[in-house]
C-alpha cells in the first residue's frame, strides 16, 4: 500500500532554476566573482548539486578562478541566498501543472507527503510559504542534513528512517537524473517529470515518464475561431 509521496523542490514542484541562476549571478557581480552563468553553462554546472558545491566545482574547473576557502564559498552562498529569497518573495514562482491537484488527492485518500530537497532549508520554507503549501509535508529534508547531496541516496534513505517507511511504501516524483539515482539507491521507485533544464536526461530508469502532473489537455488548447453556441 502506498503511504508516502516523496518530492523533489528545484524543476519538480516549480520551475525554480532561472530564480537560482539569477540570484547566483547577482551574487557573483556583486563579490567581484570572474563568472556569469548563462542558460547552457547552468545546464551543465546543475549535474553538481548543492549551490555551494556548485559554485566550489566552478571555482575548480575555472583557470586563474581565485581560490576560495569552503568558508569564503559558504559566504558567498549565503548572499546568493538572500537574493533568492527576495526574488521568490517579489516575483513568485507558479507550481507546475499538476502538482496541487497531485498534492491535495495525496492529503486526501492519508498519503503523507515529504519533501525532500538539495536547495537550502531557508529556500524550501519560503517556497511552501509562497504557494500555499505550508504545513502540508509531514517531513521536509533540505540542504546540509546529508553530509553529500544527490545522486548519493542519503536523503532518502533518512527519508525512509524519518517516516518509518519501506522502500516500497513510498513513491518519489523527481525531475533530474540525479534525483533519480538517489531515489532508486534508496530503493524507491521513481515517476519522472523532466523539466526545462532536464528535458534532455537519460531517465529510462524511472517507473514513469511523464512531461507534467497535468491532465491532458491542460492548460486547454487555444480555441480556433468563434466558440460554438
Ligand atoms: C537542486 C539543486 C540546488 C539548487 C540551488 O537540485 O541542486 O542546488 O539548484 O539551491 P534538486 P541551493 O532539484 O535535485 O534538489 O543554492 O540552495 O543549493
Ligand atoms: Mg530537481
Amino acid at each position: 500500500k502506498l503511504k508516502a509521496l516523496l518530492w523533489d523542490l528545484d524543476g519538480t514542484l516549480a520551475e525554480t532554476e532561472e530564480l537560482h541562476r539569477e540570484a547566483f549571478n547577482r551574487a557573483f557581480a556583486h563579490f567581484g566573482l570572474p563568472f556569469y552563468w548563462d542558460q547552457e553553462t547552468y545546464a551543465r554546472l546543475l549535474w553538481t548539486t548543492g549551490g555551494k558545491e556548485r559554485l566550489k566545482r566552478a571555482l575548480e574547473e575555472t583557470p586563474g578562478a581565485p581560490g576560495l576557502s569552503w568558508e569564503e564559498i559558504a559566504e558567498v552562498h549565503r548572499y546568493k541566498t538572500d537574493l533568492y529569497l527576495r526574488l521568490l518573495r517579489e516575483e513568485g514562482v507558479a507550481l507546475r501543472p499538476g502538482v496541487r491537484r497531485v498534492l491535495a488527492e495525496a492529503r486526501e485518500a492519508g498519503v503523507a507527503l515529504a519533501l525532500c530537497t538539495t536547495t537550502s532549508p531557508e529556500n524550501a520554507e519560503a517556497f511552501l510559504e509562497g504557494t500555499g503549501l505550508l504545513g502540508w509535508f509531514s517531513l521536509v529534508l533540505a540542504g546540509d542534513v546529508v553530509a553529500r547531496k544527490k545522486p548519493d541516496p542519503g536523503i532518502y534513505l533518512l527519508a525512509q528512517e524519518h517516516l518509518g517507511l519501506a522502500p516500497e511504501e513510498g513513491v518519489v516524483v523527481e525531475d533530474s537524473r540525479s534525483g533519480l539515482l538517489s531515489a532508486l539507491g534508496a530503493g524507491f521507485p521513481v515517476l519522472i517529470t523532466p523539466s526545462l533544464y532536464t528535458l534532455d536526461q537519460d531517465c529510462q530508469e524511472a517507473r514513469a515518464l511523464l512531461p507534467h502532473l497535468g491532465e491532458p489537455g491542460n492548460p486547454a488548447p487555444v480555441l480556433q475561431g468563434p466558440r460554438a453556441g
